[in-house]
């Protein structure tokens, strides 16, 4: 297992569609591991493949609380096969927006179709938290972000604080 590093916006690979795995071979599930220790030690609730600069449809979400046991849930090709009409309102943040925290609002439930880690087709279905992180995360793998479903106004201000940090982190 390994931590890898995870790429903060404003980077190009976050904005980039990923491609779908042929099939989920052992060294994708080791990935799929590596992204998991990664996100634990973060520590975040999910983790698309492309914040850490792997343009593939592969992300890992564990929603459990701090007092449950681990949850850990691995995808690669995860569709939305059905998706409430009622909406959810969270408060987002992404690990690659160190920080920033805002309302967005997406369907309450979803049924999502992907390969597990052993490449075996599984089907979920989720509501509250974890189907708010599923639908992040997949929105990482058409290279859209948290920030996207907000108002320009609101977008502006995270995208200019995020290029500001860019800009002194280089200085
Ligand atoms: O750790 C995370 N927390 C979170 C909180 C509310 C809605 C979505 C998320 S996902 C985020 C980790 C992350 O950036 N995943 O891409
Ligand atoms: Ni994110």
């Amino acid at each position: 297992m390994a931590i890898l590093p995870i790429l903060v916006a404003p980077h190009p690979v976050l904005k980039t569609k990923c491609k779908p795995v042929d099939e989920v071979t052992p060294e994708l599930a080791k990935l799929m591991d590596d992204m998991l220790e990664t996100m634990y030690d973060a520590p975040g609730i999910g983790l698309a493949a492309p914040q850490v600069g792997v343009s593939k449809r592969i992300l890992v979400i564990d929603v459990a609380r701090q007092d449950e046991d681990p949850q850990p849930l691995k995808m690669a090709n995860p569709e939305i096969i059905w998706e409430s009409e009622e909406l959810g309102v969270y408060e987002e943040g992404c690990l690659s927006f160190p920080e920033q925290y805002a309302e967005v609002q997406r369907p309450a439930r979803v049924k999502v179709r992907y390969l597990d880690q052993n490449n075996e087709a599984q089907e979920l279905d989720a509501d509250g938290l974890l189907a708010t992180c599923i639908q992040h995360e997949m929105d990482h793998l058409e290279g859209i972000v948290f920030v996207d479903h907000l108002s320009t106004l609101k977008r502006n201000m995270i995208l200019r604080k995020m290029k500001k940090a860019l800009k002194q982190k280089a200085a």
